[in-house]
């Protein structure tokens, strides 16, 4: 899948441009272009099969024929033409995160930096911070920046699960075709839904390897082949460049070795160290009594062989499940329908790119049975934050929508700013008006963020806190929160905590998602979607929930209408 391809080419042309101060519309059409690209969780070459470009929301006719051109050549030639003149070692700067187009002009023109090394010793010899409008603050920034995309650039590199979904998607749904094959299944991490993959592992189960094989490699999505053999073919993914194993197995097989390829590495050496106790050998292939197979074809009759409770792969981490198991006590995960609404949704009213009659037709689609508004607030001029006005304007139109729509309820609601003294974004009477408040920080991260959470946790019209931790997986660590102590907060005040379903946040993560739950806080799985193919993030969100061994009691959305009014109710 070539979207992050295309959004980071699309980015690095909007920033070469204002870098030759070209018009701020142009600009902006770039930038947000890039950022509708890079949200799709569909393949833009499949897009760009079946409709035109343009039907994405937020790309427009010029730059859907720069896209398409890319996508058939392999090019852009706007981005050679805005960057011929920009040597490679600065372009580079282009990826820390932060250096701003003007910024970078100025380094250019007054301390003339042309790359990498340059800026770190402007930064040490302080000339960099004597720049106008820059300081010790944002030197500061830019060098955990620097570190941040050194470690990125050095470690071996994982892909984001969001990145990969639709490529093993469409993957899977081209091998089930294939003749002769009868089960297809991903395993490894992707299946586990961890939020990064190193690589992707598919098992197919057919009885004809050679003609798996030869379909397989001969598919479009394959960059290189680079082993092919009777049982394994290993290729890289166009586009992706990530590493793919692909395993045809025998039917008698399937189940065994869906469980050793979906690992992990240490359930898998828990389950055969427990087998072996019991006279018992488990590989790939089967489990074993002395030389005879005793099981095999699917996961759950292994699991029942060995005398334990099915364990989902999303928590085959050793961290254990195994003995759990073994009690019979595991817990019954949150489950991928649990799921009745979505709270936190973005509109034109701000920086989304729908109606909210489109959001309330796409959660009709997924059965929901109630959607929730949130649009950023009033100090959020970054995503073209809400009036007084506005705001009452989209109530307006949520009470008409609601009586037009009888079998989903549209709730009311705000993405409010916490400002950097703790206060939320609106007045008392406006915040009393709505049916729910998601606070979260956006600006000045560096301020106070821990006593700024707390303060706005007990403001009685606060319903859910956000992005706690404020974490981007691939660009950027968190806020310095003390989020020990922002959770008993959260839980003293009776407040909800969100896990953002988006692949970039997933904030809260498994692991303090699982200190939340035992805290005894209530959960929230929003996707805070921007447009409606956004939605589909869900079930990351899902996974990560799974991760953490949370239960559907864990999740306030997975409540009736009903019910979930109460949870929300607020105690003031
Ligand atoms: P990744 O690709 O780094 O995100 O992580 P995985 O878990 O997908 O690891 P990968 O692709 O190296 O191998 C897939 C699964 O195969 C792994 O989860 C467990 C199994 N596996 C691979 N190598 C070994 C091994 O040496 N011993 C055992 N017991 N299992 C292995
Ligand atoms: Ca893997
Ligand atoms: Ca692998």
């Amino acid at each position: 899948m070539k979207n992050h391809e295309v959004a980071e080419i699309l980015s690095k042309i909007a920033k070469a441009l204002a870098l030759k101060d070209e018009n701020f519309f142009k600009i902006r059409a770039y930038s947000r272009a890039a950022r509708a690209i890079k949200d799709l969780p569909e393949d833009i070459e499949e897009i760009s099969k079946k409709e035109s470009i343009t039907n994405i929301p937020g790309v427009g006719e010029g730059i859907a024929k720069k896209v398409k051109e890319y996508l058939e050549t392999g090019k852009m030639s706007k981005y050679e033409e805005v960057t011929r003149d920009i040597p490679k070692s600065f372009l580079t700067l282009l990826d820390i995160r932060d250096l701003g187009s003007k910024t970078l002009g100025a380094l250019h023109k007054e301390l003339g930096v042309e790359n990498l090394d340059d800026l770190k010793k402007v930064i040490e010899d302080g000339s960099f911070q004597k720049l106008e409008g820059l300081g010790d603050k944002s030197a500061k920034k830019i060098i955990e920046n620097i570190k941040v995309y050194e470690e990125r650039m050095g470690k071996e590199h994982r892909f984001l699960i969001g990145e990969v979904m639709a490529t093993v998607d469409q993957i899977v749904k081209k091998l089930k075709e294939v003749d002769s094959v009868s089960r297809v299944a991903p395993a490894g991490s992707y299946r586990r839904v961890k939020e990064t993959v190193g690589d992707l592992d598919i098992l197919v189960e057919s009885n004809d390897n050679r003609k798996v094989m030869k379909k397989f490699t001969a598919f479009s999505e394959v960059k290189k082949v680079l082993e092919s053999g009777e049982t394994k073919t290993s290729i890289v993914v166009e586009g992706l460049d990530i590493q793919m194993d692909l395993r045809v197995v025998p039917k008698e097989s399937f189940g065994a070795a869906l469980m050793y390829f979906t690992g992990s590495k240490d359930h898998n050496v828990r389950i055969r160290s427990l087998a072996l106790k019991r006279g018992l050998k488990v590989n790939e292939y089967g489990v074993f009594r002395n030389d005879t197979m005793v099981a095999g074809k699917t996961e759950e009759e292994i699991y029942k062989f060995l005398n334990l409770q099915f364990i989902p792969p999303e928590i085959r981490e050793d961290r254990g499940e195994v003995e759990k198991a073994i009690e019979g006590q595991l817990p019954k995960l949150l489950g991928y329908d649990d799921i009745k609404g979505n709270l936190h949704t973005h509109t034109r009213y701000s920086d989304g790119e729908n109606t909210i009659r489109e959001l309330v037709k796409k959660s009709i689609e997924f059965g929901y049975s109630y959607l929730g508004i949130s649009d950023h607030s009033k100090t959020a001029s970054y995503a073209n934050g809400l009036s007084v006005n506005d705001l009452k304007k989209q109530c307006d139109e949520i009470d008409k929508l609601n009586k037009e729509f009888d079998k989903i309820r549209i709730l009311k609601g705000i993405e409010c700013d916490i400002l950097p003294d703790g206060s939320l974004d609106y007045d008392e009477n406006i915040l009393k008006s709505l049916d729910f408040v998601i606070g979260a920080i956006h600006s000045n991260f560096k301020k106070k963020v821990t006593q700024r959470m707390e303060k706005a946790l007990e403001n009685p019209y606060l319903t859910v806190l956000a992005h706690p931790t404020g974490r981007l997986i691939s660009k950027r660590e968190g806020y310095d929160v003390d989020l020990g102590s922002v959770l008993d907060k959260a839980n003293k005040e009776g407040k909800i905590l969100e896990i953002n379903a988006y692949y970039d946040r997933l904030d809260l993560d498994e692991h303090n998602a699982r200190e939340a739950y035992k805290k005894g806080i209530k959960l929230m799985i929003n996707t805070d979607a921007h447009n409606l193919r956004m939605f589909d993030w869900m079930i990351l969100g899902i996974g990560i929930a799974r991760r953490a061994w949370l239960p559907s009691s864990a999740i306030v959305n997975t409540l009736t209408l009903k019910d979930f009014l109460k949870a929300i109710k607020r105690n003031g």
